[in-house]
């Protein structure tokens, strides 16, 4: 009999209906741990291991990666475009803040309702009902206001439950920027003019909000700013934003501004630019809500701010057709990309699947050359020549000078794969071979193995 009982208290068992009222076992509940900090789960935890293997891979930071050209790219945009009176840039730049914030910052510090649709437990990860990870760089927009700056780029990873095709992906990369723009800089021509309407009140109820579904396209202005304050802010944030698309993407690039809603701006627009016969929406931009700047202490201005997706930009002028490529580690991939190319040499080649195999050529400089002026990229055109389609990728690996022989040294790793099979190493050694002939003819060097 009392073995019957030890088979009933099968755990699987438990889960039938029958003993869960009875016999349900005293379970606690481990802590999340994300980034080594403990989170207590409740019944918003929706947070899992997979999305967390995304953070702290800081890919926008990966020296050549290409979310981090674009993303250097925008920044030199805005230290060109604005410079204070001693010529240094303007924008202080925040890129290295946590993902992990609180729905406060997410959402209250933005003005963004109770209701929205955005604060759906469907919509973000969240680590419990006090945190998540950010949905948009804007979580930071008010901390940093309160910190003193004011004007700033904040860059990151940004999280979202969102739809998986080739341009949506869960987790994705923002610039987000704010800029305030003093009365006396605004209207420096003219200085009988005001921002601010004369006993204006904030928090007026005839801005419209949003409806059930979260968008009401709401032209026009907030009631406390002068329509002149308004409109020239506008035409600093459109000039630069345009500037920065032609920046990128040349000055042929089709684009228009679209009417669009953000909580935490009004006007507000997003930028649609041309691309694939349809209009693809890049950015998100407006006039900051007067509430954000006075609840940072900041009383005498009228502030823009932006929010810009680096993967579709990324994906635009590198010919990027899936978005989880960036998330490659593939060097197929991640070699055809260097700040040093411009974008026509940098347009991407679809990877292959197959294997990779690596020979590396070494040899002795004529005393023609010495290790700085030894032509590597006539090296590398010939070995592209000579390899064909074969050849994935060239780079150097070593390079010293032997001091008893007097002599310089370089050795490059040729990396062979096939767009449609596996080599086999007898191919390889055939290619290879043809390779080191060439080079040796070509540059007259003598070959170390
Ligand atoms: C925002 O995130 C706002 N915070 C932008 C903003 C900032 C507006 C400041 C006003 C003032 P939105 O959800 O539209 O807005 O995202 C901004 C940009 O991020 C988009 O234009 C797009 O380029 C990119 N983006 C949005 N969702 C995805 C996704 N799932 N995958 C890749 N890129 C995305
Ligand atoms: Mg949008």
């Amino acid at each position: 009999m009392i073995l019957r009982r030890v088979f009933i208290v099968n755990p699987a068992l438990l889960k039938c209906r029958y003993f869960s009222s009875t016999a349900k076992p005293l379970k606690v509940q481990e802590p999340l741990i994300v980034n080594n900090a403990k989170y207590k789960r409740d019944d918003w935890t929706n947070l899992k291991p997979r999305i967390q293997s995304y953070m702290n891979r800081n890919i926008y930071l990966q020296d050549h990666h290409p979310l981090s050209i674009i993303r250097k790219k925008i920044v030199d945009h805005f230290y060109k475009s604005f410079v204070t009176n001693r010529g240094s840039p303007l924008f202080s730049v925040v890129d290295n803040l946590s993902p992990i914030v609180t729905l406060e910052q997410n959402f209250d510090s933005l003005l963004i309702p109770a209701n929205h649709v955005s604060r759906k437990k469907t919509d973000s990860f969240y680590l419990n009902r006090n945190f998540m990870l950010r949905a948009h760089c804007t979580a930071h927009q008010l901390d940093l206001l309160k910190s003193g700056l004011d004007n700033f780029l904040v860059i990151g990873d940004v999280y979202r439950r969102d739809e998986i095709d080739s341009t949506h992906f869960p987790v994705f990369h923002q610039v987000d920027a704010v800029r305030t723009i003093r009365r006396d800089k605004l209207f420096a021509n003219h200085e009988d003019l005001e921002i601010f309407e004369p006993n204006y009140v904030t928090n007026s109820e005839s801005i419209i909000t949003n409806d059930a579904n979260g968008k009401v396209a709401e032209a026009g202005k907030q009631p406390c700013h002068t329509l002149e304050a308004v409109k020239l802010a506008e035409h600093e944030l459109k000039t630069v934003l345009v500037g920065l698309v032609k920046h990128l993407f040349g000055d042929k690039i089709k684009y228009r501004w679209v009417d669009a809603y953000f909580p935490f701006t009004q006007p507000s627009f997003e930028l649609e630019i041309w691309y694939n016969n349809q209009w693809l929406e890049v950015l998100g931009a407006g006039i900051i809500r007067n509430e954000i700047l006075e609840k940072s202490g900041i009383s005498n201005s009228i502030g823009w701010a932006f929010g810009i997706g680096l993967e579709r930009l990324a994906m635009i002028l590198y010919n990027i057709p899936d978005i989880r490529l960036f998330w490659s580690t593939d060097s197929g991939f991640l070699s055809q990309f260097d700040e040093s190319r411009t974008t026509a040499e940098m347009q991407y080649k679809p990877v292959s699947k197959y294997n990779q195999c690596y020979m590396d050529v070494s040899f002795w400089l004529p005393d023609t050359y010495t290790l700085d002026n030894f032509p590597v990229n006539s090296f590398y055109a010939l070995v592209r020549e000579a390899g064909g389609d074969l050849v994935e990728q060239v780079k150097i690996i070593d390079r010293f000078f032997h001091s008893k022989e007097k002599k310089n040294s370089l050795c490059f790793r040729i990396i062979y794969r096939h767009m449609e099979r596996d080599l086999t190493k007898d191919e390889v050694n055939v290619v290879h071979g043809q390779i080191r002939d060439e080079v040796k003819k070509e540059f007259n060097v003598t070959h170390r193995i």
